[in-house]
């Protein structure tokens, strides 16, 4: 890495967040050097607002004085101005399906993740302490006080008041346990979804395993019962620097990342369509029966109606013959039609268009 006047970098975050975590698995296999500093409330929270446009973590501060926002983008840049060692697979369409694996581990994993840290006392006792000390520690008020009130702002905010209560339960959590199914096929086969070094779609997959599922008491326990082959690619990926990796990438798209493939295809693209409808008829809030659950009362989000362009925009960069192959693989997946179902998206044009180095704090949908 060369040695410039933008780092070290320091990451704002916090050491059991998804996307601190997903950014520093990506910094490390790099070797990109960083620091990381608590996000504490209120104080950095209002300077990185003002900085970057939102108080969401990770928040990036690089050493000429730059703020970056959100993981995925972020690595965009990285990987464009810093292309080795690359992270981004090299062939076309690998690096189409990584970008698609990625969005799928941030936007829908999300919600099994955050169901087991906030659904169970057992979850939502460890993480409301952690971050209780870690990031609300300047503020003057009781531990007990502090922990009530996180839990009740990440129920309401993305369980209960995201659209999963009782009757969401076991849909869910059947998410988590066909994910573990999944990666533990492949993980029993090859050190990487890829093959022998780490690319984009396990740091993808990183942002829901390394700080939620591999930390949080119920799904680690599930995860190290049922997968332990996944609990050992977590681990390893956060141990591996790609400059040391003699191995090489598979070719095309593995057989065996079909069942992946099948999940976006019958769950995340359609909640993503339900999401493009809600946003357009201006419905905060809307019902949607995604793959037999039936959520209700799920809260809209405009940043995934911009994932969904995003997707759009990178199959489009793809070259004609490539286009075809990605195709046909969409639509053995199911994954097509969702993709361009809605002609016209409702894209909120302040929001994301200066990414990573600002966001519209509309981008977290405020909800208390
Ligand atoms: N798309 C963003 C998402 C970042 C994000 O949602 N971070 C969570 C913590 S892991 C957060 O800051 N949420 C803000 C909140 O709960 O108000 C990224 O990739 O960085």
């Amino acid at each position: 890495m060369p040695s410039d006047s933008i780092f070290p970098a320091t990451v704002y975050g916090s050491s059991i967040s998804y996307f601190t975590g997903k950014l520093e698995n990506y910094f490390r296999i790099k070797g990109i050097p960083y620091q990381m500093q608590p996000l504490t409330h209120p104080g950095l929270a209002k300077r990185i607002a003002a900085k970057t446009g939102s108080a969401q973590m990770p928040a990036l501060e690089l050493a000429d004085g730059r703020w970056m926002s959100d993981s995925t983008p972020i690595i965009q840049w990285f990987e464009h101005e810093y292309p080795a060692p690359a992270v981004f697979p090299v062939d076309p369409l690998q690096r189409f399906f990584s970008l698609l694996l990625e969005d799928y581990a941030d936007e829908w994993l999300w919600r099994p993740a955050m169901h087991y840290r906030w659904y169970y006392d057992r979850g939502a006792r460890f993480a409301s302490t952690h971050l209780a000390e870690e990031i609300t520690a300047e503020q003057p008020l009781p531990l007990f006080i502090k922990r009530w009130m996180l839990i009740r702002r990440q129920r309401k905010g993305y369980t209960a008041g995201d659209g999963i209560t009782e009757d969401q339960v076991a849909g869910v959590e059947a998410i988590y346990l066909r994910t573990l199914d999944q990666l533990e096929a492949i993980f029993r086969e090859r050190p990487f979804l890829l093959g022998d070094s780490p690319s984009l779609a396990d740091i993808g997959f990183s942002g829901p395993f390394f700080r939620h599922f591999g930390l949080d008491p119920i799904p680690a326990e599930l995860m190290r019962q049922r997968a332990p082959a996944v609990a050992e690619w977590a681990a390893r990926l956060w141990n591996t620097r790609l400059e040391h990796c003699v191995g090489t990438l598979l070719e095309g798209i593995p057989d065996d990342w079909g069942p992946i493939l099948d999940e976006i295809g019958g769950h995340y693209l359609p909640y993503l369509c339900a999401n493009v409808e809600a946003v357009a008829a201006g419905q905060r809030l809307f019902d949607a029966d995604i793959g037999g659950v039936r959520y209700r009362r799920a809260r809209w989000s405009k940043y995934r109606v911009w994932c969904l362009q995003q997707l759009r925009n990178h199959f489009l960069a793809l070259a004609s013959a490539e286009q075809d192959a990605a195709r046909e693989l969409l639509e053995r997946h199911h994954c097509w039609e969702p993709l361009w179902r809605h002609a016209e998206l409702p894209i909120d044009d302040t929001l994301c268009s200066q990414l990573p180095f600002q966001v519209d704090a509309k981008m977290i949908d405020v909800y208390d």
